[in-house]
């Protein structure tokens, strides 16, 4: 066992499986971590805030910019994840493979956090397109396994701290033989039938050297890079010439602007928004119903605002309607009172939304009934839909039928 082990780390070795070359990987794939985590965990609070929260409505493209920063890094993660396990796994054939409950611990920690780095990526870049082929909650699930993978990276850097410090500056290493590999001598020969197959095999020429080191460097910078300029420009408008694989692109759709999801698939028909439609506005027992004509009747604002999807698309409209602070002062809200937005839509995870009094009785978040001119589209929220500043795209509810200050 120990001597096919030693083959087998001898038949991996590569100029680019140095520790050098692991610390160069996992210092982009770390930072890649923990702008994710910290953008993720944003992200997170803007749709379930802690009771004490306070969230920011300035600047206006705050969100587009974090939820574009979190799903391009997303995306980064994954050639530089598979970079890294290609430089590292020969260390899989270790032997022995543990030497002390400390090393069994830090190898355990290593299982977990690629095991839930690669879950992390994966379910990530599979809601970007929409996919759920799994049976656990996307969001739910995303959240809880971002501790498990932070926690188990900072255990990893922990560990492995004197090898990082080493390997951080180049000078040190860059043809210093790497003293893991120097320390591998070859275990005793073994004697008999099994002894006689393993030197056969070890009489096989040495194999080719693999990619070059350069090699290896360019393969991940064309891969990451390649793949963040071709994806970034549905968050990054500069970039959009280039936007080539990204599932969503900024201007098509009705309005010039894209749909997530469609009238036709959160059930909502012509005859929900007839000219029998409401908007009904409460606060306890005191409540009130505007027909669209109605609404289209009061005062209007037109504000300029992006769609940010938690996806990673985003885009500009010019929105016009009612402004929502109106709407809940007339029946008495309060300064620190919250809203409970409810759409036609009879089911589906965004049916109901709730939003905190900095949002309420902000100046631009309004009660849309037009969009970029015209009048809105059933597919972007017809008769009425909520536009707030700096929120992600889920909650701006389309076909609102509802809002309760609570
Ligand atoms: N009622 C309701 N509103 C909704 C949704 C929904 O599923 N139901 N989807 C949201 C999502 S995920 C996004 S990104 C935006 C997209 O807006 P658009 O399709 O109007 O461009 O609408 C949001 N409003
Ligand atoms: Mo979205």
């Amino acid at each position: 066992m120990r001597r096919l082990l030693f083959d087998a780390r001898r038949l991996l070795r590569a100029p680019s499986r140095t520790p050098r070359m692991a610390v160069v990987v996992g210092r982009l794939l770390g930072s890649a971590f923990v702008i994710c985590f910290a953008t993720g965990l944003y992200s997170h609070f803007l749709q379930d805030p802690l009771p004490w929260m306070h969230l920011p409505t300035w600047p206006l493209n705050l969100y587009q910019l974090t939820q574009g920063i979190h799903v391009t890094a997303g995306i980064a993660c994954l050639p530089l994840l598979l970079g890294k396990l290609y430089v590292v796994y020969p260390a899989l054939f270790r032997y022995p493979p543990v030497k002390s409950l400390p090393q069994l611990l830090e190898r355990a920690s290593i299982a977990l956090f690629v095991a839930a780095s690669i879950v992390q990526i994966v379910i990530g870049l599979l809601d970007t397109v929409q996919w759920y082929p799994f049976p656990f909650n996307f969001r739910q699930t995303h959240f809880a396994l971002s501790f498990v993978v932070v926690g188990s990276l900072a255990v990893h850097i922990a560990v492995k701290l004197p090898i990082i410090a080493r390997h951080w500056t180049r000078a040190r290493s860059i043809d210093a033989v790497d003293e893991d590999e120097a320390a591998d001598v070859a275990p005793p020969p073994i004697s008999g039938l099994t002894g006689r197959i393993i030197d056969w095999i070890d009489s096989a020429p040495p194999p080719e050297p693999g990619i070059s080191r350069r090699g290896f460097l360019a393969t991940i910078t064309v891969a990451t890079g390649g793949l963040v300029a071709f994806t970034a420009g549905q968050s990054f408008a500069l970039l959009d010439p280039i936007d080539l694989v990204a599932p969503r692109k900024p201007g098509i759709g009705p309005a010039g602007l894209p749909i997530n999801r469609t009238a036709r698939a959160a059930r909502v028909t012509e005859a929900m928004v007839g000219d029998d439609w409401s908007l009904r506005v409460s606060r306890g027992d005191i409540s009130v119903a505007y027909s669209r004509a109605e609404l289209a009747g009061m005062q209007q604002h037109e504000v300029l605002l992006p769609i940010a999807c938690v996806e990673g698309w985003s885009q500009q409209a010019s929105w016009r309607g009612v402004r929502l602070r109106d709407l809940v002062d007339a029946v008495g809200a309060g300064p620190d009172q919250r809203l409970r937005a409810t759409s036609l839509e009879v089911r589906g995870g965004y049916r109901v939304m709730e939003m905190g009094p900095e949002f309420v009785r902000h100046d631009l978040t309004l009660v849309a009934l037009e969009l970029n001119g015209d009048r809105l589209d059933i597919d972007h929220g017809y008769p009425a839909r909520i536009i707030a500043p700096n929120r992600p795209g889920v909650l701006q509810t389309k076909w609102l039928s509802a809002l309760e200050v609570i």
